[in-house]
């Protein structure tokens, strides 16, 4: 087995270990034993830091035996399975998801007690393990948890990165990146897998055998190392496993020779050039260089997975005949998350044709067979393209490869649809364009995939009308929707027990955090006033606690009997902050304007904002500078500071929002209808009884639905007329609403410092040309939006009601969980059965 963690070729399996300590006592005592005898710490210390780590040893203890148990029954069994590939995971912190899958937070919680710790407080001990961006990467994290507590045979691939996502500090000159050292003492959930190496080539050439096959030879060697990181499914005991690749040199590559003569760089060269590869998540692919490197990082992950996968395909039984190479689909389905890994397919192809010996047209059939496909974007610039020279010179085989994928696809269409001959220049993988050809990766997912899916149904209407419309009439079937989902263990059943012990109580079940529709019973408990009262004050809890980190990480002191609005996200035009924070001046300066009487009369709010933007996208740091200059005068202006705060929160990241989510009341999820794919935090939101204000885009369509209209802020153009308003504004048929310019105006009087914003605000004027023309329509969009929020004011003074639109949010939450989006990749996609360890 090369599942669990025992050896892949021992012959003898290991009689499974005895079921762990359930009792407290015997808990302690084995988290006193990892405190000892771990080789980090000092045995005579004992504090906050090393009792995390004991505990977390002996968690994973436990972990570990469900995982190898989980493996031994899948080899057994022989199910197909599925393998997730990504080049993100933001799975946050891991013990307190841990030990509440596996049932045992309050031994483990007695336990430390007894060891004079608190549960609480060694949990923030953990580092996040930030291996991702944003919604992609948390969304590969609740599909394993998913795929985990639905019993289903699946693995999760991905890099494991030295530095993950960069910290976020906020100084004067805004937002300042720090490289993020998440493995600094060392991570106590991966599992080094020194018997799981596999080699992975770069460059080289291809030679041509007399017989005329094909060899990729020469080039560069690396090989990839796995580690494990078993992720426990809610109240089961399948344990699956994240594994991520490590690139390394081996000693052969260390020149002792050159060492020995004092040029110890050049000794180490290749073992520096192996390290450079899982550096750090998404080098900047500004210089040739970076992207050289990003797409070095891709394969990496591909054909490690891919040889991977097919040692686990071709592993028989004894007495078993050798496995068909048309039953690997039977046997794997493999899932791309976006394009990152779409070097899957040549790569599959490759292995197929030149170490499998297999002709065209049966690799074709096997690899379209296997392998579907993720779209979480139609931003034109987000579609990744790959130059062809650079291509060439790091793939030169998969690059023949492509090239002849794309020439069958166009004689395809060539013979079979005279209707698309105009189209093809368009639908073909190959841009030939002299200035800058490039493959397109999009294009050879969606020619190779047997499936294509959309992340929420309005984003795949868009892939099917727009997008993918071409593609659509040759083969009307392939193209789906799963609307993204989001996992309740770790969104409501641990980052809020409050609000949830009020739930299961109602309810008289915790089996909602299975089922998660079995929400849809609070419905009529809406108008239940005691139930209303017992809710109000789970969230006044959670916002009390949210207060606290406010004060701590920001210096704000905020009211927690004031409105607590918030928006966290990557910092993106296209999100939209920038009306957000319009709308916050707005309301600033007409606070200034009123008398002390009318003043009162208003609903006191918190605004918070946080995110990180990525470091080269100037316009994104500028947002953060201006959000945080705002709030310094916002805050520190006594006459308005009771009705009005304006905070950035830093380092957003899944920890933060942990604690932000469960203590928000309304969220903001406003960007221009048609770009945001789904979003996933907006479900995050809704299912902790926040009230959404938002536009109709990505899968807020679908929480208007599920919530009813009444309890949703709707503002905005719809997707189908953004094109439209876009038009009119190019002819110069646009007029700003006088509440924007005025807010623009104060902008520009200097009320919030000298820092220079006029290249932020130009974006938004103008009627068309590159960073200018307001292309997200924040003007268009501002009196829909103010007058929308003028609602939320309004509905905040009614307590009751609007307790009712908290309860009814929740309450319509069902249908975003993750189970059901993975239960429908499951049978939809990838044609896999749910197989439970006994
Ligand atoms: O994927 C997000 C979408 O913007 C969001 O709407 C959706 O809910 C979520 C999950 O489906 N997309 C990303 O987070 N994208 C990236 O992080 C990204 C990373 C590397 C890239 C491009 C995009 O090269």
């Amino acid at each position: 087995s090369n599942g669990g963690t025992g050896s892949r070729t021992s012959s003898k399996v290991p009689a499974a270990a005895k079921p762990l300590a359930e009792e407290p006592a015997e808990i302690a005592s084995n988290i006193s034993y990892h405190a000892q005898y771990s080789p980090h710490f000092s045995p005579f210390k004992f504090e906050p830091e090393q009792a995390f780590y004991a505990t977390a040893e002996s968690v994973r203890d436990r972990l570990i035996q469900q995982w190898n148990e989980t493996y031994q029954h899948f080899d057994k069994v022989d199910p197909k399975q599925t393998y997730y590939l990504s080049m993100e995971y933001l799975q946050g912190r891991a013990l307190t998801n841990a030990i509440g899958n596996l049932n045992i937070q309050n031994a483990y919680a007695d336990a430390l007690n007894k060891l004079g710790h608190d549960l609480e407080e060694i949990v923030e001990q953990e580092k996040d393990a930030a291996l991702g961006n944003g919604g992609l990467g948390r969304l590969a994290s609740c599909f394993l948890d998913s795929m985990a507590t639905l019993n289903l045979p699946a693995w999760g691939y991905g890099l494991r990165y030295r530095y993950g996502l960069f910290k976020q500090r906020i100084t004067e000159e805004g937002q300042e990146e720090i490289a993020e050292d998440w493995l600094e003492k060392f991570s106590p959930w991966e599992i080094v897998r020194h018997d799981v190496v596999f080699p992975v080539q770069f460059f080289g050439h291809v030679k041509v055998n007399p017989d005329g096959s094909r060899k990729w030879v020469g080039g560069e060697v690396f090989q990839a190392l796995a580690y494990d990181v078993p992720i426990p499914g809610y109240k089961t005991k399948n344990t699956i496993s994240l594994r991520l690749w490590e690139a390394k040199a081996t000693s052969a590559d260390f020149n002792l020779f050159q060492f020995n003569d004092g040029q110890y760089e050049s000794a180490a060269q290749l073992h520096s050039r192996a390290q450079q590869i899982c550096a750090v998540l998404y080098p900047g692919d500004a210089t040739e260089n970076g992207k050289l490197l990003r797409l070095k990082q891709q394969f990496f992950l591909c054909s490690a997975s891919l040889q991977d996968i097919i040692f686990r395909f071709k592993e028989r039984k004894p007495g078993e005949g050798s496995r068909k190479w048309s039953d690997f689909p039977k046997k794997v389905a493999v899932q791309l998350n976006d394009t990152h890994p779409t070097l899957t397919i040549p790569e599959l192809m490759r292995l197929l044709l030149d170490e499998e010996g297999l002709g065209w047209d049966e690799a074709w059939e096997v690899t379209t067979r296997t392998v579907a496909y993720t779209n979480h974007t139609v931003l034109p610039e987000a579609l990744e393209k790959w130059s062809k020279s650079v291509m060439w010179k790091l793939l030169p085989r998969h690059m023949e490869i492509i090239e002849e994928i794309d020439k069958r696809f166009i004689a395809m269409v060539h013979a079979t649809r005279s209707d698309l001959e105009s189209k093809i220049e368009s639908m073909r993988i190959l841009d030939n364009n002299p200035q800058k050809p490039v493959v397109r990766m999009a294009n050879l997912c969606v020619v190779s995939a047997h499936t294509v899916n959309g992340v929420a149904q309005l984003h795949s209407d868009i892939l099917k009308s727009e997008l993918f419309a071409d593609y659509v009439s040759i083969w009307p079937t392939k193209f789906q929707n799963k609307t993204n989902g989001i996992t309740p263990r770790r969104w409501l059943r641990f980052c809020s027990p409050e609000l949830s012990n009020i739930i299961t109580k109602w309810l008289k079940t915790d089996e909602w955090v299975h089922n998660l529709d079995l929400l849809g019973g609070l419905r009529k408990l809406a108008d239940n006033e005691d139930f209303q009262d017992e809710w109000a004050s789970a969230k006044m809890a959670n916002k009390l606690r949210l207060a606290q980190y406010i004060e701590r990480v920001a210096g704000v002191s905020i009211d927690p009997n004031s409105l607590f609005d918030i928006q966290v996200k990557r910092i993106h035009e296209y999100k939209r902050q920038l009306l957000n924070i319009l709308g916050a001046i707005y309301r600033y300066k007409k606070l200034k304007e009123m008398s002390y009487e009318e003043r009162k009369k208003t609903t006191p709010r918190t605004i918070m904002i946080g995110g990180k933007a990525f470091a080269t996208y100037t316009n994104a740091k500028r947002i953060v500078k201006l959000v945080n200059d705002v709030g310094v005068v916002v805050n520190n202006d006594p006459e308005v500071n009771s009705y009005l705060k304006v905070v950035f929160v830093p380092n957003y990241n899944v920890s933060v929002a942990e604690m932000l989510i469960p203590g928000s009341e309304l969220s903001q999820h406003i960007s221009t209808a048609g770009m945001e794919a789904s979003g996933t935090s907006n479900m995050k939101f809704a299912l902790n009884g926040c009230l959404i204000i938002g536009t109709l885009d990505g899968a807020n369509v679908e929480i208007r639905e599920e919530v009813g209209e009444d309890n949703f802020f709707l503002f905005g153009a719809t997707a189908d007329k953004v094109p439209t308003v876009r038009k009119q504004r190019e002819n110069g048929l646009f007029r700003p609403d006088n509440r924007f310019v005025e807010a623009m105006q104060f902008i520009r009087s200097g009320a919030f410092g000298s820092y220079d914003y006029n290249p932020l605000l130009e974006s938004l004027e103008g009627n068309s040309g590159y960073g200018r023309g307001d292309y997200f329509l924040v003007g268009h969009d501002f009196p829909s939006y103010m007058d929308a929020q003028a609602k939320v004011d309004e509905a905040y003074k009614d307590r009751r009601r609007w307790l009712r639109m908290s309860i009814l949010s929740t309450a319509g939450s069902g249908k975003f969980s993750s189970d059901r989006t993975i239960a429908q990749y499951a049978k939809e996609i990838w044609n896999i059965e749910e197989c439970r360890v006994p």
